[in-house]
């Protein structure tokens, strides 16, 4: 229907390899839609404020190890513990820009040879995002761009064998936007498949559950 009342925010992700811009377009495009007047927020997973997201965040610093399906479970409880203040910020109509999710949790886990299905049988029932954006760069043009810290996961051979597991995720769903274009190029492609997406969920488009 199209009453006022089911208007909601829409769940906006992004996803991509390290150093493919998510996070300086998420930042971007927050204050882009801010200046239009809309009530957004710009959330990220692994979210490092809570318990589980302090267990992880001592894991990617290399400060503890854990067996592989231990922590992709807890990624996974990371975003458990925050569904229920998601759904509710969609529904007093709040737009979430969310750097990473499900499909990071999926394409990092399974990169390390964990079964598919396994990695996404615990994302089962979190919100589905209204729109998936995938920053698109190589491997190696990600690593050109220097900058990878010290974390687990951002070396090469590794995210190389991250992008072959987005490529298995990725669906056409997905908004695909060439990352090595300029900053600019990216941001007002970014904006334009953003506003759509807001003005659908505003004329109440039901929200749904993955996958
Ligand atoms: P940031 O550098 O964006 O903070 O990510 N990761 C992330 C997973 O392995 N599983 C997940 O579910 C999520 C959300 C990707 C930290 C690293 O954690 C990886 C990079």
């Amino acid at each position: 229907s199209n009453n006022k009342s089911d208007s909601r925010g829409a769940l906006i992700v992004l996803e991509g390899l390290d150093r493919c811009g998510k996070t300086s377009q998420c930042s971007r495009l927050l204050s882009y839609l801010e200046e239009l007047g809309h009530s957004v927020e710009s959330w990220r997973f692994p979210d490092r404020s809570t318990g589980v997201g302090q267990m992880i965040s001592s894991y990617l610093t290399q400060k503890s190890q854990l067996d592989d399906h231990a922590i992709h479970l807890l990624f996974s409880a990371n975003r458990w513990e925050k569904r229920s203040l998601m759904e509710s910020k969609l529904r007093s109509n709040t737009t979430l820009i969310v750097d990473r999710y499900s499909f990071s949790g999926v394409a990092f886990s399974s990169a390390k040879g964990l079964d598919l299905d396994w990695c996404k049988a615990p994302e089962a029932g979190l919100l589905a995002p209204d729109l998936v954006v995938y920053l698109d760069i190589s491997p190696e043009k990600a690593a050109e761009r220097g900058g990878y810290g010290g974390e687990r996961y951002e070396q090469l051979e590794f995210q190389k064998k991250v992008a072959l597991s987005y490529q298995m995720l990725r669906d056409d769903t997905w908004k695909v936007i060439d990352a090595t274009l300029p900053v600019e190029d990216v941001e007002k492609q970014l904006r334009q498949t953003v506003l759509e997406c807001i003005q659908i969920c505003e004329k109440g488009k039901p929200i749904s559950e993955l996958w």
